[in-house]
């Protein structure tokens, strides 16, 4: 394996183990509700978000990752909320999701709801007992979150995207669905870890510039993967977005200009990196894996 595989392999392990904490067990009253949390967020999937908080952090200079878990988990409690809410049938109404069957289609839609809730609810039970840096009180990481979540940022996308189905989308309808539905969460990711990290504004600014161009690659990349993947390949139902004539950006700008903008994309996501140095090597090799990952 080579040294950034490693790297993502401990980063995930230290986040599963976390992460199986970071809810009830599923024995605990009403026992289907947890069953039902665990079981989609505990379904594997990248841990991209997490992983993203934890490299932030050491960019920043933090020296022990134990400090982040509570915000990377917090994160996925949040996109995996996002996850079960969007395949529901009055959403996306999906089958499959990291490889096993949606949330609704073995609790029930009903279950499905109150799984997504319940998680998005915790998220923000992690960070409000956590311990914070000297430059970024709880109240700030918190309010970050509420707004990265909220009807500005994630739901705004969502919505958005619910909205342009159908219609054929502009590349400036597509960029705003993506940078509110994917990106904004990204950008949080790193914003919480370098905030964990004490980050000087500087640093959170350059990490915010990197999220942006990052979170826009990352939903670029979905997009054609969408159309040129399978299923099985994906663990998630692939071919959906023109069969639902989705806003995305291989509709607005075609397969080729698209993986040509993902890769600008990059670029200007590894230049905002310039004032960090060495020290944030991993975030601008995650950027490279992202742009050439295949599922
Ligand atoms: C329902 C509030 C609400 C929001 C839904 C996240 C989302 C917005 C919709 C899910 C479908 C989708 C294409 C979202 C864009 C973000 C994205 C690419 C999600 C999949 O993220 P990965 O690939 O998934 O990181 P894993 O399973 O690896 O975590």
């Amino acid at each position: 394996m080579d040294g950034l595989s490693i790297y993502l392999e401990n980063c995930r392990a230290l986040v599963e183990r976390a992460l199986k904490r970071s809810v009830p067990v599923s024995t605990t009253r009403p026992a289907t509700i947890h069953k039902a949390m665990r079981y989609s967020l505990l379904a594997g999937g990248k841990r991209l978000r997490p992983i993203l908080t934890m490299a932030a952090a050491e960019a920043c200079g933090a020296r022990d990752p134990v400090n982040v878990l509570p915000a990377a988990c917090a994160v996925e409690l949040i996109h995996t909320y996002s996850l079960i809410h969007d395949d529901l049938p009055c959403m996306d109404n999906d089958d499959l999701r990291r490889g096993r069957p949606t949330s609704h289609k073995v609790f029930g839609e009903g279950i499905a709801v109150l799984a997504g809730d319940a998680l998005l609810t915790q998220a923000f039970g992690l960070l409000a007992a956590m311990n914070t840096s000297k430059r970024y009180p709880l109240s700030t990481l918190i309010l970050e979150t509420a707004n990265a979540a909220g009807s500005l940022q994630l739901i705004a996308g969502q919505m958005a995207d619910l909205e342009a189905e159908g219609k054929k989308p502009s590349v400036t309808d597509v960029k705003f669905i993506h940078e509110r539905k994917t990106a904004a969460m990204i950008v949080l990711s790193l914003r919480l870890g370098a905030m964990t990290a004490n980050a000087s504004p500087r640093q959170l600014k350059a990490l915010t510039d990197f999220g942006r161009s990052l979170g826009l690659a990352f939903q670029i990349i979905d997009d054609i993967l969408d159309i040129t993947c399978s299923s099985a390949h994906l663990g998630k139902s692939a071919g959906k977005d023109l069969a639902a004539a989705k806003a995305t950006y291989p509709a607005a700008i075609g397969l080729q200009a698209s993986r040509r903008e993902a890769s600008l994309l990059t670029q200007k996501a590894h230049a905002a990196l310039g004032a960090f140095g060495s020290g944030s090597k991993r975030l601008a090799q995650i950027a490279d894996h992202l742009l050439s990952r295949t599922s």
